[in-house]
């Protein structure tokens, strides 16, 4: 039934409503699609964009905290933050050979990104100033960002699915030296803990944005869900974050940068106050405090990279063609 013969030479579909019908079956039937398998384009194309905007993320992500790895307070924290970097490097080389499964090459998601054609997440738009940021970012960022994360290691494509596996192991070792490092501002000076809490009231509404617009101003997630790309709407994850972090921060005394934050018994989890979303679109949008510095660091790495991927397929061409004439001579 799904015999290749069926993906034209352009990678296209033939998309009949028994195709279409055929494909959403075997969703339903929690079938994991290969890379191999016809699959509407549609459904190709929402999972490029949604795999290569979440591996800009993360090479992006490296960036605010690549800024505190020289000034870390002590050699423990500077370990585990270089560990922590090297990590979200590796995430976005998982992702990116993911997002090369779909047919789309490095190269073309790179000239995107640099060309503003495709997003990142807004989260990583917003300074560290201060040593707590590091903090805040690994409690809240990592936090929120597993939150998103773990529903997709149940993602319907395959690649995408078993790659956040992994990222999600390393991504719980973020959330924990975050608060850790959190936990210990709160519990030190009059200063540290003001640092803390500072920390916590610049990051907890872009933390909360992370989850991306509304479901009522989400285009997006209708159609992901019935593919069963996102498991649960932003706004569901959203909730389950707020529900899970606001005891984290009573626990180290840190107060919620929030007044309408309560708990609602009758639902069984916090109401919160309203998420500015003139500030979301216009970060998103490349307004945000560091938008341009970002990419400016992006082009930088990829223009003096260029050397290194040249002389790397130099290499392998001179490898191919050594091994095509060993194979020559040895008939
Ligand atoms: N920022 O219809 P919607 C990390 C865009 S990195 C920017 O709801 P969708 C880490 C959205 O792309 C974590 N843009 O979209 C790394 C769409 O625009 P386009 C990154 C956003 O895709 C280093 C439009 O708004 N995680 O963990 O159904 C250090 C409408 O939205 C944002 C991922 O990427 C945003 N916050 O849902 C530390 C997870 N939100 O594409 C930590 C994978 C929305 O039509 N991605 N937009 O131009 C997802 O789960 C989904 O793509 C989203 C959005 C939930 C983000």
């Amino acid at each position: 039934m799904y015999a290749q013969g069926l993906i034209n030479a352009d990678g296209e579909t033939d998309e009949t409503p028994a195709f279409l019908e055929a494909f959403q079956a075997r969703i339903d039937a929690e079938q994991k699609i290969e890379p191999n398998d016809p699959m509407p384009s549609g459904y190709r194309k929402t999972l490029i964009r949604q795999i290569s905007q979440h591996a800009h993320s993360e090479i992006v992500g490296m960036l605010p905290e690549g800024n505190w790895i020289t000034r870390a307070p002590t050699l423990r924290r500077k370990a585990a933050l270089l560990a922590k970097v090297q990590d979200e490097g590796g995430h976005g080389l998982y992702l990116y050979s993911a997002a090369e499964t779909l047919g789309v090459s490095r190269e073309e998601m790179t000239e995107d990104l640099l060309a503003g054609r495709a997003k990142y997440s807004s989260i990583f738009n917003y300074p560290t100033p201060t040593w707590a940021d590091i903090g805040a970012i690994g409690w809240l960022v990592d936090g929120a960002a597993i939150m998103n994360q773990i529903p997709l290691c149940r993602c319907s494509y395959g690649p995408y699915a078993r790659a956040m596996i992994r990222i999600c192991k390393e991504e719980s070792f973020h959330q924990r030296q975050g608060y850790e490092i959190m936990m210990t501002l709160a519990n030190g000076s009059a200063q540290q803990k003001s640092l803390a809490q500072d920390a916590l009231d610049r990051w907890w509404w872009p933390s909360l944005m992370m989850f991306g617009p509304s479901d009522s101003e989400s285009q997006h997630s209708d159609q992901s869900m019935t593919w069963k790309i996102k498991r649960f709407t932003n706004d569901e994850l959203r909730q389950k974050f707020v529900d899970a972090t606001v005891p984290q921060a009573d626990f180290i005394g840190l107060a919620m940068p929030d007044p309408a934050l309560r708990w609602n018994a009758e639902k069984k989890g916090y109401d919160f106050g309203t998420i500015d979303w003139d500030e979301f679109w216009r970060v998103v949008k490349g307004g945000g405090q560091m938008n341009r510095d970002r990419i400016a660091a992006r082009r930088k790495a990829w223009e003096e990279g260029a050397w290194v991927r040249e002389a790397a397929l130099a290499h392998a061409k001179k490898r191919a063609a050594r091994r095509a004439a060993e194979a020559v001579a040895a008939e």
